[in-house]
Order: structure tokens, then C-alpha cells, then sequence
């Protein structure tokens, strides 16, 4: 059985993995995938019509993000959980047919012409019928259909919606939930189910959805402070504690808070582990003492960091990797994520974690203490906004630098450690995601009170950082364009494509993007970006000091 998937950065040979996933993921489960996002292209046929005619449903909306979400890299790998999702997205586009047809009817007084193609699937009865639907409608049968350039951009698209649907899925578990996002969801799946495309109109589709990400991302932000407080600046412990462990993964910050109450009299020691080092910086979270500091580092080195680790873990979002058997009893997953024959917690009720927790070593001592500083999210940045524009302004500041995104394993990507160290020292780094691993326990001072580096969060924080930029471009009188700044970015799986496509929309020219270039983006496509937004990919690290700074020395 083979497979095609381009949709990260760690593709095989760069161009697509075709018989095994470099992420681990096998050909049913990718197939799978396929057939779950076809089926929600489907889906979206019926939703959106239904809803123009006013009809909506709150499951449907939501499913139409988890649907996407689990086919995002790094989250699912648990082809029979897949298999049953395909099950049930066929009940619900039943339901969205049934519920347009209702609603047509009762305009129209008639019946509406019944759709085909997509929306007209219907799920196999069984596991391997559903994987010989998934096989027949992948990436290669639209390229055979379409080109590679129109499936690139078709792909473009379904990256970008993927990972909103993934920050949606975020935003609605905290309670926040716009039905205009939903709705442009359903849309741009109308659209891609029409399968009458035109590069223009599939390029300025994938604009809106880099709009709709950065309100997404908007949503987002509200949740997370909304329930957790502000980021502060947070000095953040990075070496052990004595005593049991459990370490947490992921970006589902309410997870973390569950599993915080749940421990808090437990004895047990709570540890953040890649994307969620952020959480240390919310003072709803950083009020419990058992939340004791972070573990490790980004999601790529987890196989030797879990191994490494005396406790628990728990993963409540991308990215998980194979576990190694020597941790495979005692890592759970939660909410989308799933491994096949690793413990799924479903309900929240975290009880099989704590167990393992209290089972396993626990650290044996104290390591020697040492620090980071986390939580410069727009509320404290914009906070000291006075500071950061005077020291702009005579000179103390010469340049900021966004050195952020994903991180990922293939070489090239010391190209951020490099760049990050040779930033000179008038100038100032703000980072977010996984990348800065790379680069964030380095010690990089302060000008003039403000630290030269500030974590801004997790890579759906980039909402903060598009805040932070376009205040200082309102205080400097010009546009973001303009502004000292520079963003260099890490992209891995399709969070980052949305990101980008908000960053795009935003008409933010001149990002430098690697450690390569998106398998899916054809050359004439790059030809595009490259002449409307001035997208390039990295070099070297002097070489992009260079032509963004000139001068290397600091002025002062
Ligand atoms: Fe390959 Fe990435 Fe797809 Fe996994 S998600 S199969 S590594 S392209
Ligand atoms: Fe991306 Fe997995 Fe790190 Fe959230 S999500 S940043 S790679």
C-alpha cells in the first residue's frame, strides 16, 4: 500500500512521503486522513448552502474543526479513532443535507436538486473499505485531475484551513466560538468541493484564510487570558525538582488546568514540555506551587526527554511521536491526540496520569537551579510601549528581530540558534513556538531594562506579536512594513501555513521563511509570492544579518 502526503516540513526527500510517513504516520492512517477531509469538503457543500438559507448546527460547526484538526501532522496517528470519525462525519452530512434541504424547501416551496461529487460520498461499512475510499482521494488524484500548481494551491488552502481549525478548536474549548468563522470555513470547503478552480480566486481564498486565522488566533487570545489572566513575566524553572512527576505537552492550556486542580494535593510536581512553557506566564495557571517549572525542550526531542523522564506524561495536543517502549505505559493522550495502544483520556478525568505518576521514580533530587523568562504577551509588552518607543527612538533599539515558528529535526534549522546568537546587541528578539528551544535558555541581557529576548508564547501568540508590531507602528506614525523589524520564521506542519497566510494578508512583505520551502508551494506559485510579498527563503545566518542590517556592529 502506498501513500502521499506533503503536508510538513520533514516530508521525505522533500517533494512527499509515499511509503511511510516520516512523522511515523502509516499509509492507512493517511489514507484516512484523506478521506476525512474529503468527506468534510462534503460536509461543507451542504453546511454552507444550508446556512445562506439561514439553517446552522452548532455539532456540525464544530466537528467540521476537530475533523480538520485531527488530520493536522504530528496529532493523530490511531487509524481506528480516524475510521470512526469518518463514520460519524457521514451521519453529520446526512444531517447538514437534511437540514438544507429542510430549509430549501420551506423558501422555495420544492425540493432541491440533490448535490454529487464530494458531497455525495457515502462512508464504507467497514475499516478497509473506508481505507480503499481514503486511497482514491489523495493528493495524487487531484494532480492528476488538476497540476501541480492548482493542487498546490487547493493544498495551500486545506493546510491553512487546518491549522485555524486547530486554534478554533482551542478558542471554542475556552468558550469562545464566532459563527462568521464557522461560516467561512463551509464556504471555502463549498468552494474546494466545486472543483472549478481559477489560481486567482484559490489565491485570494487562501488570503481569507490567513483573515480569518488572525481572527481566529483573536478568539483565541481572549480565551486564554480570558480564563487564565494576562501573561506576566515569568521566571520559569528548567531543571528538576525532587519528587514525582508529571509533564505536560502540547497547547490545550485548559488540559494543564484540569490536571492542576486535579494533582494539586497529590505531592506530585506538574512540568511543562514545548509548546507548553507559555502557561508558566498565566497567573491562573502560575498560581499553583506544584506547577514547578519546564522539562526539555521542544516537541522534535521528545523520544530521548520522555525517555529521560522519571514520571508521567501527558499529551493534549501535536506533537506526539512514536513512543518508545520504554515510556509507552506510562504517556496518555487527551483530546485529539491519539497513538494506537497509548491510554486515551477522554473525559478529563485524569486519574490513570496520576497513577502512573505515583508508579513511576520521580526525581531522585534537585537539579542545580536555573531559569528562563517567559510571558511578554502583548499585555505586558505594550505595557512598558513607552520604554520600547524611547529607546527606539534615541538609538538604544536598532532593530527587532521575530525569530519564531515551528521547530522540526532535519538539519539546516541551526540556521535560528546562528542568527539568534549573532544578533548584535542593540537590537532586540521576539520569539514564540517551538523554534526558540533553540535559543531561549542562552543569555542575551537587557537594553536599558528591557530584555533583548522576549518570549512572546505559543505559535498561536503570533496573535500577540502582530499586535505588539502594528501598536508600535501606530506610535511611529507608519505601517508595519516600516517598522525597524524583521521576521524570520520556522515553519514545521499547517499552524504555521495559517500563520503565514495571516502575516500575507496582513501584506507583511520581506518574511524570510525555512529551514526549506513548502514541498506543496510549485515554483510558479513561489514566483507569485516572491513578486506580490516578497517571501524569501533563509540563507545564511551573517548573510540575513547582513542585508537586513548592513552594518553588523552595534551603534552603541
Ligand atoms: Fe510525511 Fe509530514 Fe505527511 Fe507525516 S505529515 S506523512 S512527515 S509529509
Ligand atoms: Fe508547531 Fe507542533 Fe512547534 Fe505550536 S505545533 S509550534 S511544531
Amino acid at each position: 500500500m502506498s501513500m502521499f502526503c506533503y503536508q510538513c516540513e520533514q516530508t521525505a526527500k522533500g517533494t512527499g512521503c509515499t511509503a511511510f510517513g516520516v512523522c511515523g504516520k502509516d499509509p492507512e492512517t493517511s489514507a484516512l486522513q484523506d478521506l476525512l477531509v474529503h468527506g468534510v469538503i462534503g460536509l461543507g457543500m451542504y453546511a454552507h448552502r444550508a446556512r445562506q438559507l439561514g439553517a446552522s448546527d452548532a455539532e456540525i460547526d464544530r466537528f467540521t474543526m476537530e475533523a480538520l484538526f485531527t488530520t493536522v501532522t504530528n496529532v493523530n496517528f490511531d487509524a481506528q479513532r480516524i475510521a470512526d470519525m469518518a463514520g460519524r462525519l457521514g451521519t453529520l452530512r446526512d444531517r447538514a443535507r437534511a437540514m438544507y434541504e429542510a430549509a430549501y424547501q420551506t423558501q422555495h416551496g420544492s425540493a432541491p436538486a440533490p448535490l454529487s461529487g464530494t458531497a455525495a460520498w457515502e462512508p464504507a461499512a467497514n475499516f478497509d473499505g473506508l481505507v480503499r475510499q481514503g486511497e482514491a482521494v489523495g493528493i495524487e488524484a487531484m494532480t492528476a485531475k488538476f497540476g501541480a500548481d492548482v493542487t498546490g494551491l487547493v493544498y495551500l488552502i486545506i493546510y491553512g484551513l487546518k491549522g485555524t481549525a486547530a486554534y478554533a478548536d482551542h478558542a471554542k474549548i475556552l468558550g469562545q466560538e464566532d459563527p462568521a468563522v464557522y461560516a467561512f470555513f463551509h464556504e471555502a470547503l463549498e468552494y474546494l468541493g466545486r472543483e472549478e478552480y481559477t489560481v486567482n480566486e484559490l489565491l485570494s481564498l487562501a488570503l481569507r484564510v490567513g483573515e480569518v486565522n488572525l481572527t481566529v488566533m483573536g478568539l483565541l487570545d481572549a480565551a486564554n487570558t480570558g480564563a487564565y489572566g494576562h501573561p506576566v513575566p515569568t521566571r520559569v524553572r528548567i531543571t528538576p525538582v525532587k519528587g514525582k512527576a508529571i509533564l505536560v505537552s502540547g497547547h490545550d492550556l485548559k488540559d494543564l488546568a484540569i490536571l492542576l486542580e486535579q494533582t494539586k494535593d497529590s505531592g506530585i510536581n506538574i512540568y511543562t514540555h514545548g509548546e507548553m512553557l507559555p502557561a508558566h506566564g498565566y497567573p491562573e495557571l502560575h498560581k499553583y506551587p506544584h506547577l514547578v517549572g519546564n522539562y526539555g525542550s521542544a516537541w522534535q526531542n521528545q523520544q530521548r526527554e520522555f525517555d529521560a523522564f522519571p514520571g508521567a506524561i501527558l499529551m493534549t495536543t501535536n506533537c506526539i511521536q512514536k513512543p518508545k517502549e520504554a515510556y509507552q505505559g506510562r504517556i496518555f493522550t487527551t483530546g485529539l491526540v491519539g497513538w494506537p495502544g497509548v491510554t486515551h483520556v477522554a473525559e478529563k478525568d485524569f486519574a490513570p496520569v496520576i497513577e502512573a505518576a505515583l508508579a513511576a521514580d520521580g526525581f531522585a533530587e534537585d537539579g542545580p537551579e536555573q531559569y528562563i523568562t517567559v510571558g511578554f504577551g502583548h499585555n505586558a509588552v505594550l505595557g512598558v510601549a513607552d520604554v520600547v518607543i524611547d529607546a527606539v527612538k534615541s538609538g538604544a533599539i536598532r532593530h527587532f528581530f521575530l525569530i519564531g515558528g515551528c521547530d522540526g529535526a532535519r538539519s539546516g534549522r541551526n540556521y535560528y540558534t546562528e542568527l539568534a546568537e549573532q544578533v548584535p546587541q542593540d537590537c532586540v528578539i521576539l520569539t514564540l513556538a517551538c523554534g526558540k528551544f533553540r535559543f531561549n535558555t542562552l543569555e542575551f541581557g537587557e537594553i536599558g531594562g528591557i530584555p533583548r529576548l522576549l518570549d512572546i508564547g505559543q505559535c498561536n501568540d503570533a496573535y500577540s506579536a502582530i499586535k505588539i508590531a502594528g501598536a508600535l507602528a501606530g506610535a511611529f506614525g507608519v505601517g508595519v512594513n516600516e517598522l525597524p523589524l524583521s521576521l524570520i520564521l520556522s515553519w514545521y506542519e499547517q499552524k504555521a501555513v495559517c500563520i503565514l497566510l495571516s502575516l500575507l494578508h496582513l501584506g507583511i512583505t520581506g518574511i524570510r521563511l525555512g529551514p526549506t520551502l513548502p514541498a506543496f508551494v510549485t515554483p510558479d506559485v513561489l514566483k507569485v509570492l516572491v513578486e506580490q510579498f516578497g517571501v524569501m527563503p533563509t540563507g545564511t545566518a551573517e548573510e540575513d544579518l547582513r542585508a537586513i542590517l548592513g552594518d553588523l556592529t552595534p551603534a552603541n
